[in-house]
Parts: C-alpha cells; structure tokens; sequence
C-alpha cells in the first residue's frame, strides 16, 4: 500500500499523524541524529507496521532517510525487541523495567553512553504503541536524552463501534459516508481503511465493530456471504493489533438462516448461531466476536419468546466460547414506545431495572455495553446507576465521541473534559472511592473483561471528522481509554502540537477554544441537566417541546409555573434510589443536588434560588445570552491562528465556528422566548427577549 504521506498536505487527513519538521524548540536538534533503526524482533505484520510508522515517521520529523536492518551499526539507533525472545533487547533494561511490561506495556529508555533509544515489549502490539509514544514525544518537541518511561494500558478493552450501513450511510455520521461500505459491499478503498486503523492504533485502540448496532437485512449477511471480504478488513486491522468485531441481529437465524424462530433456548437456534462462530473463525482466527443490540428501539431480541437478556447473550456466548470470542451485549434498552401522558414510566431507570436483577446469569465472555448516562449522550446527565451496580459481570463503558446531542461535528465540543468528570465520579458502591474509572477498568470486582467503547465521529471525509476540531475528541477518546488518569488539558496539548505544531500562540488559542466549548455549548442548548429541546429524528438545532408529547420518554414537563423532571424518591419516579446512598442523598434533596443536573432530578418553579444565586429562570436568560455570546468570539479567536494553521485547515474550521456563532443564537432566542412565554417572568437585564 502506498504511502499517504505523501498526498495530503494541509487537508488534515493526516490528522495528529503529520511527523512535520517545523516543531520549534531545543529539542529539535537531538532528533536528528537517529538515522537508523535496529529490529530485535521476528518479522510479523505488527512488527512490519511499526516499523513502517517509525521509519516514515522519523524521515518526517527529522526530514533525512533512515535506514532498517538487524545490526546496530551506527549509533545513536533507535532498537526495538521483545522481551523473552533471545535477541538483545533484554539487556538493553534492567530486569525490574521489562517485568513491569505487561501485555500491550512497552518500555522506552535512552542509553545515556550510546544515545541508542530502545523500546522493549512483551507483543509486537506492545512494540507499536511504544513506537508511537516515541514519536509522539518528538512530534511535541520533547526531549529524548533521558527516556525512561514503562506505560501499560489501564483499561483491556478499547473499542470503536462504527454506526455505519452497507448503503454507504452513517448513523448520526456527520462526516460524510462510511469509509468502509458503498452499494451495499464492502469497499475496495483499502487504503483508506489502513489509515484509519493507522490513526486508531496510535491512540491506542485495540478493537472495532466495523457495522451499526442496528442491524439490517444486508448487513446481517456480513457473517455469511461477505465474510471474506470481512476477513480482509480483519486483516488490515490486525496488522495494526486492533480485534474486528461484527455487529449482529439478534434475529440472525430467522432473517438469513430460514429458521422460523430466534428464540435462544431452541436447540435449533443454537445450533445455527455455533456453525456459523466456525465458518467466523475458519476464516478470521483471532475474530473479536459479537456486539449485539437487541429489544431496545424496535430491534428484535429475547423477549419475544419470553425471555430475557441472560438467555439471549448466553446463547450467543455458548457459540464463540470455544473460539475465545465474546459478546458485547447492550444496555441500551427502554420502552420507545411510551405514552407521554404516562407520569409512572421513567426512561432514565430502564437500563438499571432490566438489567441488575440479572447480575450473575451472564457468562463470563459476556461484557455488558453501559451508557454513560441513563438517557442518551446528552451534553449533561448524571452517570449511569448501573455502571458498576452489577458486580459479578463484566461491563464496558460506551460514550459517543460522534457529537449526535452536542452540536453534530459543526459546533466545536470537546468532550473529554465531560468523559474525565463522568470517570471521575465516585459511585460510592464499595464505599468512598468506587470511581467509574475503577469499575471499567476491572480493578473494583476483578473482571475478566472490561474498558471502553464508543461510536466514532469519522466518515469518508477528506478531514475524517467534519470538523476538524472534532479530530481531537477521537484522538482523546483512545488516549482516555489507554490511561484514564491523563488530564484533558494534556490531552488537548498532544492533539494540537501533533495537529498544528508546537508555537506558543497556537497552542494556547487553540487550547483555550478546546478547554471552554463544551461549557460554551451547554450554555446555550438544554438547561441544567433537562436534556433534549432538540428536533425530532435528526436532533439538530432547537425545539423545546420536540419531544415533550412523543414517545420517546424524554420530557421536560415545563409549565407557567416551573420545569423539571422529579426522579427522587420521595414524590417522583423513584430513580434516584438506583444510586448508592451517599449519592441517593445527595440527589434526593434540593439542598444538595448540584445545579447542573438539577432539572434532571427535580421539578421546581422558575424562581427556585440556584446554589450560584440566581434564579431558575434568571439561569436560563443569563447562560443563554453568554452562551451565545461566548460562541460568537471562539471565531474571532480562530482568526488569531490564521496565518500558522494554514489556509485550508483555517477555513475548514471557520466555516463551522461561523456557522455555530449563528446556530448559538438561533438557540439563545428559541429558548428564552420559550421560557420568557411560559413563566411571564422578565429578564432581571432587560435584554432583547422575542
Ligand atoms: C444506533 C440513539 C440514537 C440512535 C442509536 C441509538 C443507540 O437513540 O439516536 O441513532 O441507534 O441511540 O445507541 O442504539
């Protein structure tokens, strides 16, 4: 495959992985000298894809040819190897350096005699990620003379979900169409796919269901009649040490398998599902396995034949055990079809009810996929009560780095700051200290599965993202899912030096606009937890009561008199009992619950006093007028990068920061108009209400 390097200058496909010679700075001058690479390693397709990424990468940022071979001829080199395998890498670190490499760990040191830089790992996947942080220092201008560093992955699994079709669409894709599938076939556009499997790996992710979690008649074939074509994605994938998975339909058996039933103790049924595991794994030895979306929004699943989740994953689960597959079932599952005049029916506590009565039934190559909220990705809601509430089953977290609920990739949101505080918060399940972050990283109950997954934001794009600001939430995502503890402001820094370079100017106006807009953004969209107040189906821009008489079960329940959903115990649906009691508590009462979710767990008048001061009402008028505000100077602040971004790159995101400063407008009016209407309650400043 040919080398993309070549081809893309300044159009950002090349996202956080230009290798760009322009790093300022002293530390510049110390890369230059490693023009040669030593491989202490058996040729493999992992090995041959770091070793292609290191070579293409130093000739980048060092702008002179390297060389390849087996012997450190001329030092300083750059050596890598595994450990354990006989070659010289071990003694190139001491013993307590490479025991403390776990699987896909690395170690990187420099030898302060030769300047030789080794990188040492158990795996060749481990061999990659290191190469990566290598030039990831260099690619951020930092100093390679004193290496010493030994990174293993918090988190095992660290997954992508593709939403996309075989028709080519991408479900809440909003950058264009899928890269993998047209016409109903899998693409021939290999190279693209390579580059993204490129991209993925060097932010550290090591696994991809290539198809949307809904499932259609074409896409259901995947298994069969396109499985060597599967088999060829695995391969690309593979080669950069990430596990394909498939989306399934749950009804597998009865849409392509003429069987007349789904059911998941029909011995027939079972049957269907293990032969067809066998021809999965005849041609993709190391296949992932399933992810599964079933009886949640009209998708067909377990309680048709009256049972439940437990028998429907397990059923799955019997069939890829023997292979060491597994099932990556959903948690996404609530009545869509409520009547919204039904006051006793709560979406939010659906996941939690269907589910943690199960705990214990599931097998132990099920992983249960958990929302980060118990509503759908909003830009505020509280964190699931069922992550961590079911501890003898291993669970994943799922986030949506595609922005469907926070400004649709045309409006910059950063949403690492968002992941950061929901892995940040503190369950209480095993007492003060059960984090999220240590319930998905198996730390807390001890699974044998656990991590990350999340719905990509790319498309076919020349940027990928759309925006190209939205590149940094797919890199951040795979730089969370690798070490949950890294800050968002670090995050940030990485993306934007690697992006655009390391001056000073640059980076800090390009951090400022990361580090506010998801603040920005929640200002002026739905208010104080409430949620939604978007357009029905494309859920696009603002409509207040878009949803408030459907049957989606996402209400605000504004009046004259207040606005809020009451989800306590006392008088409401009695949600907040899912969450453990320090949290219930603090949930529970006016007194405690923090402002920002506050419409998410109460209903109270417009002159309810905020924890800030304001009122209710005098919130809305006064985040609204500055949200709005605050989006119109993010393009004014763009414009100060102008001349270091480059042309194209400075017009792709103007063009967005353009058209967000007028869409934050459109919903500053439509929301204060709204609530200025309903309460008859005048803004405090006497500002242009409509
Ligand atoms: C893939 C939301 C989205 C749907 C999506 C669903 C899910 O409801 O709007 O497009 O379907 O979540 O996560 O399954």
């Amino acid at each position: 495959m040919s080398n993309s390097v070549l081809y893309h200058p300044g159009d950002g496909y090349l996202a956080w992985q230009q290798y760009r010679r322009n790093t300022a700075g002293v530390n510049v001058d110390q890369y230059a000298v490693y023009k040669h690479i030593v491989v202490d390693a058996q040729e493999g397709a992992v090995i041959r894809s770091a070793v292609d990424e290191l070579a293409q990468g130093m000739e980048g940022i060092t702008g002179t040819k390297v060389s390849i071979s087996g012997d450190n001829e001329s030092a300083p080199g750059i050596i890598i190897g595994i450990f354990g395998t006989g070659t010289g890498i071990d003694e190139l670190f001491s013993a307590g350096v490479s025991s403390a490499v776990k699987a896909e760990g690395y170690a990187i040191q420099t030898d302060s005699l030769t300047g030789n830089i080794a990188i040492g790992a158990v795996t060749s996947a481990g061999i990659l990620y290191g190469v990566f942080h290598l030039l990831r220092i260099m690619g951020t201008g930092g100093s390679v003379r004193q290496l010493s560093i030994v990174e293993n992955p918090v988190n095992q699994l660290r997954m992508i979900n593709q939403w996309d079709n075989m028709d080519g669409s991408v479900e809440r894709g909003y950058a264009g169409k899928s890269i993998f599938y047209e016409d109903n076939r899998i693409t021939g556009n290999l190279q693209r796919i390579q580059d993204y499997a490129r991209l993925l790996a060097s932010s550290g992710i090591n696994a991809i269901a290539i198809n949307n979690v809904n499932v259609h008649r074409v896409e259901s074939r995947l298994l069969t009649e396109f499985l060597p074509d599967v088999a060829k994605l695995a391969a690309i994938f593979r080669a950069y040490a990430i596990k394909l998975f498939l989306s399934v339909n749950y009804a597998s058996t009865m849409e392509i398998g003429g069987l007349p039933s789904a059911d998941p103790l029909d011995s027939d049924v079972r049957e269907w599902w293990r032969a067809a595991a066998s021809e999965i794994y005849a041609a993709i030895p190391d296949f992932g396995g399933f992810l599964v979306k079933a009886d949640s929004e009209n998708r067909p699943g377990p309680f048709t034949y009256g049972r439940d989740h437990a028998d429907g994953a397990n059923m799955l689960a019997e069939a890829l055990k023997p292979h060491g597959g597994i099932v990556i079932w959903r948690c996404f599952v609530y009545n869509c079809k409520q009547d919204w005049r039904d006051r006793t029916t709560d979406r939010a506590r659906a996941a939690y009810d269907h589910f943690q009565p199960l705990d214990g039934r599931f097998m132990d190559n099920v992983i249960l996929q958990v929302k980060n909220g118990p509503i759908d990705f909003q830009v505020r809601e509280p964190v699931s009560p069922l992550l961590g509430a079911m501890p003898q089953t291993n669970q994943v977290i799922e986030f949506q780095i595609a922005q469907e609920y926070t400004g649709q990739q045309r409006h910059v949101c950063y949403l690492v700051p968002q992941w950061k505080e929901i892995l940040n918060f503190d369950t209480h399940l095993q007492g003060e200290g059960t984090s999220v972050k240590r319930i998905v990283d198996g730390s807390v109950h001890g699974n044998a599965y656990s991590g990350f997954a999340a719905v990509s934001n790319i498309g076919n794009d020349t940027n990928w993202t759309g925006h190209l600001l939205a590149q940094a939430n797919l890199f951040g995502y795979g730089r969370l899912a690798w070490n949950p503890q890294m800050s968002a402001e670090k995050i940030a820094l990485e993306w934007i030096m690697l992006t655009f370079g390391t001056n000073e100017l640059l980076v800090q106006t390009i951090l400022d606009i990361l580090m506010n807009s998801w603040e920005i953004y929640e200002s002026y969209t739905a208010p104080l937890g409430v949620g939604f107040m978007v357009n029905p189906d494309h859920h696009y821009g603002p409509n207040v009561d878009g949803y408030e008489y459907s049957m989606w079960g996402t209400y605000h329940f504004a009046d004259c008199y207040g606005i809020g959903v009451d989800r306590t115990t006392a008088t409401g649906t009695g949600y907040t009992s899912q969450y453990a009691r320090t949290n219930m508590e603090r949930y529970e009462s006016l007194e405690s619950c923090p402002d920002e979710l506050l419409l998410f767990f109460h209903h109270v008048p417009y002159t309810h006093v905020l924890h800030s001061g304001k009122t209710v009402i005098q919130h809305i008028y006064d985040t609204h007028f500055a949200g709005a505000e605050r989006a119109s100077q993010l393009a004014a602040a763009w414009e100060l990068v102008k001349d270091q971004v480059g042309e194209q790159a400075y017009r792709q995101v103007a063009d967005r920061l353009a058209e967000q400063a007028e869409h934050a407008k459109e919903w500053r009016d439509r929301i204060n108009t709204y609530f200025l209407r309903k309460s008859g309650i005048a803004d405090q400043w006497g500002r242009t209400i409509y």
